[in-house]
């Protein structure tokens, strides 16, 4: 396989509802897609997850444009592939950090190959799922009463787990009148992303009266050493998302017992190789792992859907279907999930399993690049 081409586009989004984590907030979302072409013509697009700002990682879709176009593209139109799972090495050769743009064009390459294969992207990377188990994560509100109303409302819609951002001054109050209302049985967690520090371990150690199932990146973004220490006083499992993001850092942290879960990002950790190799060690230590989501399109949301069909991804996934986040999706069909908070694995359809919506994705193109050996217009 050869990748001959990939097109850029950057397109706005609005979300339904602002989502605010500790460290900012969003309200239209610019989703980077990438439309990649072989040499023999098949089409298969991906998304590129990065930020409009650098609040969850430094990387943002500007830097990503330029990763992909300046060093990343020209060297998938210099190689042959057999496989999908040699594209990562590749990319990585020398070529520091940059994962989310990475990521992009590695998991496009999977993509495609599976499409080129006639298998579904689950079939193709060993998925077993038929339906994926799925949560919501629901942002900092600004009082306890809106995070309730919506709390109630994500319950009756039928998610199988209840994500609350927190942050210093809105969490222990917030969280406790989310529990107080929900009752004891609804699976809840917390994600800090990063606001808090080892000296404020009492005041997280609160968060033990609520029964939650994970506290997600209480401490720095790139932290293990501290997390250990903050796990040893917490009797909460802690779950890291921001800090693995390599094989050898998540292997740190089953070590170092930084912390007892791990959402996969595949944007986070450079694609599907990485993940698939993340899954596979935490599998082995009796780690469980769930997705995490970056509010992407339906086009993200294929891969992660894929990815969250690996037999280890044991805790219901942030996966909510495509109205949760915009009025209308850039895929047909649009992702749906059941009254059982489930969501069905496109096993049936080769490749990503959703069709772009190109008229769509045209009128709400901010910026096109297509890429090519030897041009760039
Ligand atoms: O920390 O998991 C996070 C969104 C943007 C940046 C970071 C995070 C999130 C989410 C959203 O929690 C999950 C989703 O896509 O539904
Ligand atoms: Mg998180």
């Amino acid at each position: 396989m050869r990748v001959q081409q990939i097109t850029l586009r950057e397109l706005t989004l609005p979300l339904r509802e602002p989502f605010r984590i500790s460290s900012g907030v969003v309200s239209e979302r610019h989703i980077f897609l990438l439309e990649l072409r072989d040499a023999d013509g098949v089409v298969e697009w991906s998304e590129c997850v990065a930020g409009e700002q650098p609040n969850y990682t430094w990387e943002t879709v500007e830097t990503a444009w330029m990763a992909i176009t300046s060093w990343l593209a020209p060297r998938i139109f210099e190689t042959d592939f057999t496989s999908p799972s040699e594209v990562q090495a590749v990319l990585d050769r020398d070529l520091r950090g940059h994962s989310m743009a990475k990521a992009a064009v590695e998991m496009g390459c999977w993509g495609l190959a599976a499409r080129r294969s006639g298998k579904s992207l689950s079939e193709f990377i060993g998925g077993t799922r038929d339906r994926v188990v799925t949560g919501i994560s629901l942002g900092i509100q600004a009082n306890p009463e809106a995070l309730v109303t919506r709390a109630q409302q994500a319950r009756k819609d039928g998610y199988r787990k209840i994500k609350l951002k927190i942050m210093p001054g809105k969490d222990v109050e917030y969280v406790n009148a989310v529990r107080q209302s929900l009752g004891p049985d609804v699976t809840m967690m917390a994600d800090a992303n990063s606001a808090y520090t080892l000296s404020q371990a009492d005041h997280l150690a609160k968060l033990d009266a609520f029964n939650l199932i994970m506290i997600e990146q209480p401490l720095g973004q790139d932290d293990l050493v501290r997390h250990a220490e903050l796990q040893r006083r917490l009797a909460t499992p802690i779950c890291l998302d921001e800090s693995i993001t390599s094989l050898d850092r998540a292997e740190d942290m089953l070590t170092l017992g930084s912390g007892r879960i791990i959402n996969i990002k595949p944007g986070r950790v450079g694609g599907f190789t990485v993940s698939k190799a993340i899954h596979d060690t935490c599998e082995r230590a009796n780690v469980p792992v769930w997705c995490g989501g970056m509010l992407e399109s339906g086009v993200g949301r294929a891969y992660n859907v894929a990815l969250a069909s690996l037999p280890n991804f044991k805790l219901p996934g942030d996966l909510s279907p495509s109205a949760r986040y915009w009025e209308r999706d850039v895929v047909t069909p649009e992702w749906t999930m059941d009254a059982d908070g489930m969501v069905r694995v496109p096993r049936d359809r080769p490749g990503i399993g959703v069709t772009v919506d190109a008229d769509r994705v045209d009128n709400l193109t901010i910026r096109h690049q297509v890429i090519a050996p030897g041009r760039s217009s």
